[in-house]
């Protein structure tokens, strides 16, 4: 089909392109990183989401040559940014069932010399349904390399509190339709504190997405030692907008 078709083209021609979301550390209100979100710049289409080609780039086996290109935009752009700032990337399960993937990070941190602590893997919980074994050793040997780990959309999928105890994660992200509701409806307040309570016993820290309003925000307040992203602070921006934005801040 034609669709298939444009995103093959579109992975030789290098159509797809990183935005960037800033992530603020909610006690200081500091910019501490950007999340990588993939956009596909077509040429008949205009600006696509991730949500119409991920899942087709998945079906026809280009998700990790296009997932490649990206990150190495992404290590170049980066690489212009204030070295503290840290850059988040998600990953496919399709990419975590290839053996070599940790391997395959490695050999770009080192093509672009770029700071392995620097980056941030974020894996879904949909992940956590393949091989679980493979699934350990993969985060393993990116944690040997310096590569932090996270798991993204807490809440929505199907992690159990035994993989929480068991994987090594760095840092569990809480998904954006809890944080959304806070103030809202006091169950999803409780289920929310549960969450972070469980976390603080884990001592994993927590990123909470969605942040849309400053209500939220406020209320996000009672907990502490959060970090956090939302259209709250601006939405996904091309590299160059990243970049007005860091020589504005100095
Ligand atoms: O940017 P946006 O909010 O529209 O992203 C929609 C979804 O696409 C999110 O769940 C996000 O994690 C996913 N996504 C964005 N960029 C990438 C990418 O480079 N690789 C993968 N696998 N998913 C991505
Ligand atoms: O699944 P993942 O967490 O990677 O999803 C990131 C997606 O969430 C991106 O497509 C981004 O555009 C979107 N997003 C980021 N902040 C907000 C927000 O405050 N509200 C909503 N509705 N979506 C957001
Ligand atoms: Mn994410
Ligand atoms: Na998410």
């Amino acid at each position: 089909n034609e669709l298939e078709a444009g995103i093959r083209r579109g992975v030789q021609a290098g159509e797809f392109v990183p935005y960037y979301e800033q992530q603020i550390d909610l006690d200081s209100g500091r910019l501490v990183g950007f999340e990588m979100l993939a956009r596909w710049d077509s040429p008949e289409l205009g600006m696509v989401t991730p949500e119409i080609f991920i899942p087709i780039a998945e079906e026809i086996g280009v998700i990790a040559q296009m997932s490649e290109q990206l990150i190495e935009a992404a290590f170049a752009d980066a690489s212009q940014w204030d070295p503290e700032l840290t850059l988040s990337v998600n990953i496919s399960p399709v990419q975590m069932r290839d053996p070599w993937f940790a391997q395959k990070i490695l050999k770009l941190l080192v093509k672009h010399r770029f700071p392995a602590h620097r980056l941030e893997i974020e894996i879904t919980e949909t992940c956590l349904h393949e091989n679980i074994g493979m699934v350990r050793s993969m985060i393993t040997s990116l944690r040997n390399q310096g590569v932090k780990v996270s798991l993204d959309d807490f809440g929505t999928g199907y992690a159990s509190l035994s993989q929480l105890r068991s994987l090594p994660f760095d840092r569990l992200k809480i998904d954006r339709s809890f944080i959304r509701d806070l103030n809202k409806q006091d169950s999803n307040d409780k289920l929310v504190d549960a969450i972070i309570s469980m976390s603080d016993g884990l001592k994993l820290p927590i990123t909470a997405e969605g942040i849309e309003n400053a209500d939220i925000l406020d209320a996000l307040g009672r907990w502490g030692k959060l970090k956090g992203q939302g259209y709250h602070y601006g939405r996904p921006e091309p590299a160059q907008r990243v970049l007005e934005r860091l020589a504005e801040a100095g």
